[in-house]
């Protein structure tokens, strides 16, 4: 499917080499250096189920990505970036019944929303935006490349035995025990009767009644959540990805399983580094839709908030940190535009080459944009106590802001 429109990105200064970006694998648990020397970066960010789009936990992940792709290209990458949309499953297909709304419609609509979100959110978009309903051939092929004991029937439906990966459970690290409870909360079905192991996933689910379905060499059903991105990744962007990222929530089981599903599927290794972005609350819950304490961008900017001043209330935390959105965040943040912007529209200003070496070594050292964000502050506050007679100063400190942080000072 479409994603959305590329936003114009400005060059900015390089007098000396950036350097390599440096991110937290979870897998490892340490800070490491992710995307290659030259060529081109992969990277696959697991998108939106399509309904109740696009809250601030939404809108931080991919903002979170977006920093990631902005210093891959910085730095003189290419990068190519795979995004699904999971337009079939359970939890799209329960609100489409409860809300009478027809579920490609309910679908499409939120698809829609959620472009228009994250290009006013400047936003680069993947080269590849792809729905589930889209790859049930990626699906169905990757499953008859798994060989015969990987995959197993209950009734009629399929499920992936996770322990012919002798890695399984190397990314969370859990305990059985937490495993089970947690895969309950998250769509899995440790207690279902005939499960060779609690943890197994379902990959193909038999056709239900008044529920779509696709003919496939494993009956009439439709995939299963894990082995979505598993396919979709591997078929766009190829073995070995350098990154496989998210929000928190997904470490387990999702990337867990769609990377014991690739590995398996293709005797090859899924990702080289596992990234996620912390959880965005309101007051102290995570905010969810099935909680339903959603804060949407959309009606922010419906009611005239600034979506750049949405982006850098998100980015003045830290993406591995979890946190709270409160007015307050989003007050400093509007504070913190109107400073940036002020600077900026000067004639002259302080010299931009320490703040733009301090914003990429920010960035660069885990994505640490609330330092960056603290480097441009410094910046603006200077230029405007001293002045400054440098005349690129302030359109190189605009571009630096919007290349590299995404936000766009100009109007
Ligand atoms: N379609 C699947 C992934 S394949 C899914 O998790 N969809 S989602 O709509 O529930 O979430 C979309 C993205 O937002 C995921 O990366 C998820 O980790 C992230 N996300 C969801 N809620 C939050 C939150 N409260 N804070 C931060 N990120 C969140
Ligand atoms: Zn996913």
């Amino acid at each position: 499917m479409h994603a959305w429109t590329t936003p114009a990105i400005p060059t900015i200064p390089r007098t000396e080499p950036t350097p390599r970006l440096r991110l937290t694998n979870t897998a490892t648990g340490s800070i490491e250096e992710a995307g290659p020397t030259g060529g081109t970066a992969r990277i696959y960010v697991c998108g939106i189920t399509p309904y109740d789009a696009t809250h601030m936990g939404h809108a931080n992940t991919y903002v979170t990505f977006d920093l990631v792709n902005r210093y891959w290209r910085d730095h003189g990458l290419a990068v190519d970036y795979t995004q699904n949309v999971t337009d079939v499953d359970d939890p799209l297909l329960e609100r489409a019944t409860a809300t009478g709304v027809d579920w490609t419609e309910l679908a499409l609509s939120q698809i829609e929303l959620f472009r228009t979100d994250m290009t006013a959110l400047n936003v680069i978009p993947p080269s590849n935006y792809i729905g589930a309903v889209e790859a049930i051939d990626l699906v169905t092929a990757m499953l008859q490349r798994m060989p015969e004991q990987a995959l197993y029937r209950v009734d009629n439906d399929w499920y992936f035995d996770v322990h012919t990966d002798p890695a399984f459970g190397s990314l969370s690290k859990l305990d059985p025990a937490t495993a089970i409870r947690i895969s309950a909360s998250r769509g899995g079905d440790p207690d279902r009767v005939g499960k060779r192991h609690p943890l197994d996933c379902l990959v193909w689910q038999a056709e239900r009644d008044g529920e779509p379905s696709w003919d496939s060499p494993y009956g009439v059903g439709r995939p299963g959540w894990h082995i979505e991105c598993a396919a979709i990744a591997n078929h766009y962007l190829g073995n070995e990805i350098d990154v496989q990222g998210g929000g928190s929530d997904l470490v387990f089981p999702h990337h867990e399983m769609s990377s014991a599903e690739a590995k398996v599927a293709t005797g090859e290794p899924f990702a080289r580094s596992y990234v996620h972005a912390g959880m965005v609350g309101l007051n102290g819950l995570k905010m969810s839709k099935s909680k339903g304490n959603l804060v949407l961008v959309s009606k922010l900017r419906a009611a005239g908030t600034d979506p750049m001043a949405i982006r850098l209330a998100l980015q003045a935390n830290h993406y591995r940190s979890d946190w709270s959105w409160t007015d307050e965040g989003l007050a400093a943040a509007e504070e913190r535009l109107r400073l940036w912007r002020h600077a900026t529209d000067l004639d002259s200003g302080l010299n931009a080459a320490g703040v733009l070496a301090e914003v990429r070594g920010a960035l660069a050292d885990d994505l640490n944009a609330p330092a960056a964000l603290a480097a441009i502050d410094g910046w603006a506050s200077a230029t405007l106590a001293v002045g400054g007679d440098d005349t690129d100063g302030p359109r190189d400190v605009a571009a630096a802001a919007d290349a590299l942080l995404g936000i766009k000072l100009t109007r």
